[in-house]
């Protein structure tokens, strides 16, 4: 069986299903919609598109589980969590294989990465039930007053398809620690990593505490209206996270919102060219064709080294080998689908016509096997006006928008210029220089010379309108998923 095959024979052991009250629940074709490999635009599989009925039987399968649950030692949790974590990581290879079959995002530079790390998040969270700790303190003579932090019950995780394992990872598990249930909604576009990796956790955890339904977007806004949902944390788009928060809103439901971003990469004149150009082509994504809410996709290069600096960009970017996801030594892999790859090319045509100069780096794969897919080479485009769609916007490919700056004060504006505030790369040897536009940057994840991706244990999360709290860290745990109960007691023995 080659890897292409074995991926097809992964995803049709996962076709068809939610995961519900811990058994896979099977669904008729006639219910079902197809998923389709970018790379070839080839079925690959089927998901259901569920309906309220089925919505609502995994939210009571969660609410049932609750109480069993959240009363569970947390030491006894922790033990739970972390044998599903071993079984998470003997299948890295198997869930990330999957996820670059259905997103088209190359294995080796994006989906085992992701997995790796998602299995990291998970391993931190498990170790964590114990922390769930209050505060008590002596208030009078006779009164101490206790606080002690409590699950919420039962969660809603709409996640989308870009990084689904690691952001799988970054609300069910934090939830589950800290003993809440879960009920999570994944896009349409990777639904079949989702349920795979839903069935290897869910072998390990008692019935209810994790479900999965899949489903189209009707399928999340019944997940987010359930009246026994008492907690929201979705990943995606800032207008859907609107829409989520108003539906939470009627019902005074605790949220978190990880939204889009429009980051910028400065790079001040003392960086090497060589370094500048490889964290332009990390922090762009552009193994993942743009498609990730921190690419630096607004690149502030300092004038003086601009020429050299592109030439050099250029020449890393097109070495860089674009072509079938699933093979070990491609290094670019496709966009998510043909809606995606017309609208980039939208922005650019746009652009074009507004008189931007465009560069394009890089060809198509040469392989007819996949001269249907949604492949499209890197696009540099010059000096576009601060207020035009392409530098505010989230375009959501492989598209950076280069412009020169001279003063400190300029690039300072120029990088606040936008409504999103996720994160922000800065790279300068001067470390006053770094701090104070740090400080200056109205976001919230800034890198000073550093390339990472979320980590566990680093608080992750939006200024403006880049999302609502904050993810991967103990205290995002504590705030996310707990709620504060005070006891106070008075022991006066009169
Ligand atoms: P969205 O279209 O917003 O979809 C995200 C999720 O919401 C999917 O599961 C989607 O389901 C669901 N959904 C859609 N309409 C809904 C509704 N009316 N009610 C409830 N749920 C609904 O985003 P996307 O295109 O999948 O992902 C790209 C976006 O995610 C980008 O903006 C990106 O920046 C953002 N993102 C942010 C982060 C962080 S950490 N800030 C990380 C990754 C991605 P369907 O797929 O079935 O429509």
């Amino acid at each position: 069986m080659n890897r292409r095959e074995f991926a097809i024979s992964l995803a049709t052991e996962v076709s068809k299903l939610n995961y519900v009250n811990g058994t896979c629940c099977g669904q008729t074709s006639n219910t079902c919609f197809d998923v389709v490999d970018p790379a070839t635009m080839t079925c690959i599989g089927q998901a259901p598109d569920s309906g309220e009925e089925t919505v609502n039987a995994a939210v009571q399968s969660a609410s049932k589980a609750f109480d069993t649950w959240a009363a569970t030692p947390p030491l006894e949790r922790s033990r739970i969590l972390l044998a599903a974590v071993a079984a998470f990581e003997a299948r890295v290879d198997d869930i990330a294989i999957l996820i670059s079959l259905e997103t088209g995002r190359p294995f080796k530079t994006e989906t085992r990465p992701e997995v790796v790390n998602a299995v990291k998040i998970m391993r931190y969270f498990a170790g964590m039930p114990l922390e769930a700790k209050g505060e008590s303190f002596l208030y009078a003579p006779n009164v101490i007053a206790l606080t002690v932090r409590e699950p919420l019950g039962v969660v809603g995780a709409i996640i989308p398809w870009n990084v689904p394992a690691m952001l799988f990872c970054l609300k069910v598990t934090p939830a589950l620690a800290t003993g809440n249930t879960v009920v999570v909604k994944p896009a349409e576009q990777s639904p079949l990593s989702t349920m795979l990796l839903a069935k290897i956790l869910g072998d390990h955890l008692p019935a209810g505490v994790l479900n999965v339904v899949n489903g189209m977007g009707e399928t999340g806004q019944y997940v987010a209206q359930h009246p026994l949902i008492s907690k929201l944390t979705f990943t995606g788009s800032v207008s859907v996270g609107k829409h989520i928060y108003r539906i939470a809103a009627e019902r005074l439901v605790p949220v978190t919102l990880e939204l889009g971003g429009k980051s910028p990469l400065i790079i001040f004149p003392d960086v090497p060219i060589e370094k500048a150009v490889q964290h332009t082509i990390t922090g762009m994504r552009f193994s993942r064709q743009g498609q990730s809410c921190t690419s630096t996709t607004r690149i502030f290069v300092h004038d003086s080294i601009r020429t050299s600096f592109l030439d050099r960009l250029q020449f890393a970017v097109a070495a860089m080998k674009m072509g079938d996801p699933l093979d070990t030594d491609t290094e670019i892999g496709t966009l998510i689908n043909r809606e995606q790859v017309q609208r980039v090319c939208r922005f650019v045509e746009d652009a074009r016509n507004a008189g931007v100069v465009v560069q394009t780096i890089g060809n198509q794969p040469t392989d007819s096997y996949f001269s249907n897919g949604c492949f499209l080479p890197a696009v540099l485009l010059l000096d576009p006006p601060m207020e035009s769609p392409v530098v505010q916007q989230e375009i959501f490919g492989p598209v950076a928008t280069i412009h020169s700056w001279n003063s400190f004060e300029q690039v300072e504006s120029a990088a606040n210029g936008t409504e999103f505030g996720l994160s922000a790369c800065i790279l300068t040897n001067s470390i006053s220089d770094a701090l104070t536009l740090a400080r200056r940057l109205k976001a919230g994840f800034i890198q000073i010379n550093s390339g990472m991706v979320i980590q566990p244990g680093i608080s992750f999360g939006g200024y403006k309108s880049s999302g609502l709290g904050r993810e991967a860290s103990l205290s995002s745990m504590l705030e996310a998923f707990t709620q504060v109960k005070t006891i106070i007691v008075d022991h006066n023995r009169e």
